[in-house]
């Protein structure tokens, strides 16, 4: 459930925006914006606390707000909002544009988003106006540019579904989604599917209903923008090609380079096409056969990425990564004691369904003040999860909560509370923009807990939405290798968090991972497999993640 902080501190930050726009003093500009953070950041909602116990909120703010929270807007909003028309706010989004500029493009030449004013430069129109040199136009080109991939890339859990949409809609004989998606990124440009089909699946793929543009239509590749925005390349390949075309089309470009090399140090030539020697075919109809014939083991796609996996399999020294199916269980999910839309039963037999050795509830604790926790009423589940056991014998019920991590470090409940729960996750919830110093402080002293398990989805961010917080990963790892805390790989696809490279790094000061759903309802369950594309990119086995681990290590691990 939103809290009330999120869309006023939105609305205040709008308002920032537009008091800028409009020749405001900057002073004043950035107390909004610091108080619109602060807001966001309140661990209490302000809907029911008064918002001037906000830091750097004073009596004009807080006037604002109440109006905001009573009607959804205040007074001096609207006015801006009025004064400034849509396309000038939407040009500000170029970085390097600033407001001054922006309002004159719009007033003199009619400029009103960054695609226009994209045009008008590539087409000289702006050429020798005054302010803006040829190294300004070129700076405002690739801001304009940035600005369209930051907007284009999606989070892999829309990818997927969509890819999963378009293969079910094909009749093929064979089809499969390749690309970043296959390699588990946990971004995606655009979606790349091959099939095995007659032509004609062209022709049915620009029909479907899914398709809002057709960017461009051949025999052998077709591609569309679908209504959410995303690409879509379709391309038919002969089925004695499949693996090499499956092997170039997933990428990554930098892996497929390294292997083209190894192919022509044999005197062979490597395409989407097969493995040859002259006109002689080594491989082409199986993925496996290609790497086979090069002298090296398979490389799973996520570890496609020329990061050391070439040399690796050349050397038979490839890990065996961990598998969805290794998982034994979820250590963090919500029922709807707090956020979660379904009840504990619910989500408890979901989690038995799925065949798992253990499921831990861990719903949200007391400072996170929106979701009215009380230690009472924690007691009261730890008894439903005690009689909900009865009905489990064989699935461990874990009766654990997830922790709030204050400025301080500290959590919500002393250590005699903290050791009666089987499980304790711990996450950042609040203060998101503390400086590196600090944040990398909060999180040591959070691993130092003796009664913290696991630091839930550490850098806190929101593909597309919130950017990591700020920490010395390092410094934070180095202190959860020293202390056991585990961290996690939140599956959840916009948080994706810890984010693969970040794990790579904290594998390698010996931390522990711990992949959890971080399930609010029952479908939230299956996005385990994201968590587990995660692990694999950074080459995780089963050692590396405590939820593969049998029952009894794992509450070894958890020391209760
Ligand atoms: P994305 O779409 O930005 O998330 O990332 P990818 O990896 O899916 O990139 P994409 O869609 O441009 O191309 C799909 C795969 O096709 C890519 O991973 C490798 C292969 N590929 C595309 N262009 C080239 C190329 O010029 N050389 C090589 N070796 N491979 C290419
Ligand atoms: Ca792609
Ligand atoms: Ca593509
Ligand atoms: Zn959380």
């Amino acid at each position: 459930m939103a809290r009330a902080n999120d869309d006023a501190a939105a609305a205040l930050t709008e308002y920032a925006e537009l008091f800028a726009l409009t020749g405001g003093d900057a002073f004043r500009v950035r107390s909004y914006q610091k108080a619109a953070k602060a807001i966001a950041g309140f661990p209490e909602d302000i809907s029911v606390a008064d918002v001037r116990g906000v830091p750097g909120v004073g009596e004009a703010i807080a006037k604002k707000m109440e109006e905001f929270l009573q009607r959804g807007s205040f007074r001096q909003l609207d006015d801006l909002r009025g004064r400034v028309p849509e396309g000038v706010r939407r040009l500000t989004r170029v970085p390097t544009l600033g407001p001054k500029t922006a309002i004159m493009l719009f007033e003199d030449y009619g400029i009103d988003s960054p695609a226009a004013l994209g045009e008008a430069i590539t087409s000289g129109r702006l050429d020798g106006v005054k302010g803006l040199g040829p190294k300004t136009l070129a700076n405002l080109l690739k801001g304009i540019e940035q600005l369209e991939q930051s907007g284009r890339r999606v989070h892999i859990g829309v990818a997927m579904s969509l890819a999963e949409q378009v293969m079910t809609s094909l009749k093929a004989e064979r089809i499969a989604y390749a690309g970043s998606l296959r390699r588990m990124k946990d971004t995606i440009g655009d979606i790349d599917i091959l099939a095995v089909a007659p032509e004609s699946i062209m022709t049915e793929f620009r029909a479907q209903p899914y398709v809002a543009e057709i960017i461009a239509a051949g025999d052998k590749k077709t591609s569309i923008r679908t209504t959410s925005g995303l690409q879509v390349d379709l391309r038919v390949v002969p089925a004695e090609s499949w693996g090499a075309a499956m092997q170039y089309f997933t990428g990554s470009k930098e892996h497929n380079v390294a292997i083209r090399e190894m192919a022509v140090k044999k005197g062979w030539k490597l395409s989407e096409y097969g493995l040859f020697e002259g006109e002689r075919v080594i491989a082409s109809e199986s993925e496996e056969d290609i790497y086979a014939a090069l002298g090296m083991q398979f490389v799973p796609p996520p570890m496609r990425e020329d990061g050391g996996e070439v040399k690796a399999a050349l050397r038979g020294e490839l890990p065996t990564l961990v598998q969805l199916a290794d998982l034994k269980g979820d250590l963090h999910t919500h029922t709807n004691l707090t956020d979660g839309i379904a009840s504990l039963e619910d989500m408890v037999a979901a989690g038995h369904a799925r065949g798992y050795v253990y499921y831990a509830v861990t719903d949200h604790a007391p400072d996170l003040a929106m979701q009215r926790m009380t230690l009472d009423k924690a007691l009261e589940q730890r008894q439903q999860v005690a009689d909900l056991q009865q009905k489990y014998p064989d699935m461990r019920l874990l009766h654990g909560t997830e922790l709030n991590i204050a400025p301080d470090g500290s959590v919500d409940w002393p250590g005699e509370i903290l050791r009666e729960f089987d499980v304790c996750v711990a996450s950042v919830h609040s203060h998101f923009s503390m400086s590196r110093d600090e944040m990398t402080r909060r999180f040591i002293a959070a691993c130092e807990n003796p009664y913290v398990d696991i630091i839930g989805h550490p850098t806190t961010r929101k593909i597309g939405k919130r950017p990591q917080v700020d920490a010395d990963w390092e410094a934070v790892f180095r202190a959860a290798g020293r202390t056991g805390t585990a961290m996690e790989i939140d599956s959840f696809p916009d948080r994706s968090d810890l984010p693969a490279d970040l794990v790579r790094l904290a594998k390698h000061h010996g931390v522990k991972f711990s992949i959890d759903s971080d399930s609010h309802a029952i479908p939230h369950l299956t996005n385990q497999r994201f968590g587990v594309g995660i692990a694999q990119r950074a080459w995780l086995t089963t050692e590396d993640v405590i939820n593969t681990w049998p029952l009894e290590r794992l509450l070894a691990f958890l020391g209760r």
